[in-house]
């Protein structure tokens, strides 16, 4: 079957977070986020709108991206490259995409993974199917933000696990980091499954503390070192024990390779917005698991959209790890699909696979009501029609 993209859409939606969100770059409150609406048909007669949604930040804090600069290359060069185009398999839309157009993977991956889920839902093909997916429930697990005391901190993470979590990651930063991790190993015991993610805040300076954080036998330390680096990850992870995960470094299949060739990581934090969708995410995928690297899937505060998106790349078979695959009420309120996304009492969520595309419908009046502005992107008109709000 082909699909020809008609018509695309943004939209700006505010969501609030039920508590505010701290990591080593900053604090999240309010969540900005940009969504893609991609309108396609098929040669069958059959027509369906999909989203994706883009998960740069209000700073460019954890990626050179932000809203802004998502929404200037999507409404510039990215929506022109697709508009009108007709493809067999989503898989040929990140070609179209990166052809001599640099950077922007966030904004590229937001409207290739909509073409993933708008494919899936004209085939009528559950997308965790499309995408190679064989796990029908995926392992789960929370990221903490950095909370004000050591005591807090623990009541969180003894809340997570008996909620059923399957990894508590901790994030942490010099200054907040063995004081708070050393009560917690004591207070929960070896067998805990404690991880920390600093989101680059360390430096190679710091190989006392990290020893010293090495020494608390943690399931991994995610991207403890600079964003872009890989050479100072191999020499750390030769003097650790503890695995080294990569989030923010890995940017790129070419990037992976890298990791494993240095051996400046274990573990690699897939997040399909962080690589540029969907096939990239699949790529590095494969070559991890070639490699016998175990990955697992990475979240960004994402709404219930983003999320649907990241199950089902996690039902993919390399995603062995408990991903960042929290439930709907962890982060929101409310959130913006039904059903909401849910955890069972073993720590797992449920893989759609029994309905076509991810699973999830967004509700589309309370989605309206969040909506900043939204502007259609369509070939026909001479220029961009934008609907304030
Ligand atoms: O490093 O994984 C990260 C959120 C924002 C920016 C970076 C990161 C995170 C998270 C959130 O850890 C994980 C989630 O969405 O549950
Ligand atoms: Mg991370």
């Amino acid at each position: 079957m082909s699909v020809t993209v008609e018509r695309i859409a943004l939209r700006e939606i505010h969501l609030r977070l039920r508590e505010p969100f701290r990591i080593s770059s900053g604090e999240t409150w309010n969540r900005r986020i940009l969504l893609v609406e991609v309108f396609g048909s098929d040669d069958r007669g059959g027509s369906a709108l999909a989203r994706g949604e883009c998960v740069a930040g209000e700073r460019p804090a954890y990626s050179p991206e932000t809203v802004e600069t998502a929404r200037m290359a999507i409404e510039q060069w990215l929506a022109a490259r697709l508009l009108g185009q007709t493809f067999e398999h989503a898989r040929e839309v990140w070609p179209l995409l990166d052809r001599n157009l640099r950077g922007h993977r966030m904004a590229k991956a937001a409207l290739e993974m909509a073409c993933w889920e708008l494919q899936a839902r004209l085939e009528g093909w559950p997308l965790s199917g499309l995408l190679g997916g064989v796990q029908g429930r995926v392992p789960t697990g929370i990221s903490l933000g950095i909370q004000s005391s050591p005591e807090e901190l623990l009541a969180k993470a003894r809340q997570a696990l008996e909620l059923g979590y399957r990894k508590v990651k901790v994030k942490i930063e010099p200054g907040a980091d063995l004081d708070f991790l050393r009560p917690l190993r004591d207070a929960l015991g070896d067998d805990a499954p404690l991880a920390v993610d600093a989101n680059a805040a360390y430096s190679l300076r710091d190989m006392e503390r990290l020893l010293e954080i090495d020494a608390l036998a943690l399931m991994m330390i995610e991207q403890p070192l600079e964003r872009e680096d890989l050479v100072r990850h191999a020499r750390l992870q030769e003097r650790l024990e503890t695995p080294l995960c990569l989030d923010e470094s890995i940017t790129s299949v070419a990037r992976a390779e890298d990791m494993r060739d240095l051996d400046a990581g274990r573990i690699v934090n897939i997040k399909p917005g962080r690589v540029g969708g969907f096939a990239q995410a699949i790529a590095i995928h494969d070559v991890c698991r070639a490699a016998e690297i175990p990955v697992w899937c990475g979240g960004m505060l994402e709404s219930g959209i983003g999320r649907a998106h990241n199950v089902a790349l996690a039902s993919l078979p390399g995603f062995v790890l408990p991903g960042d695959l929290s439930p709907s009420d962890r982060y929101w309120a409310q959130d913006i699909v039904t059903p909401e996304w849910t955890m069972d009492d073993d720590g797992m969520v449920r893989v759609p696979r029994d309905q076509p595309g991810c699973g999830v419908e967004v509700d589309e009046e309370r989605l309206e009501e969040i909506t900043a502005w939204r502007v259609v992107l369509d070939p026909g008109e001479s220029e961009w029609r934008s609907e304030a709000n």
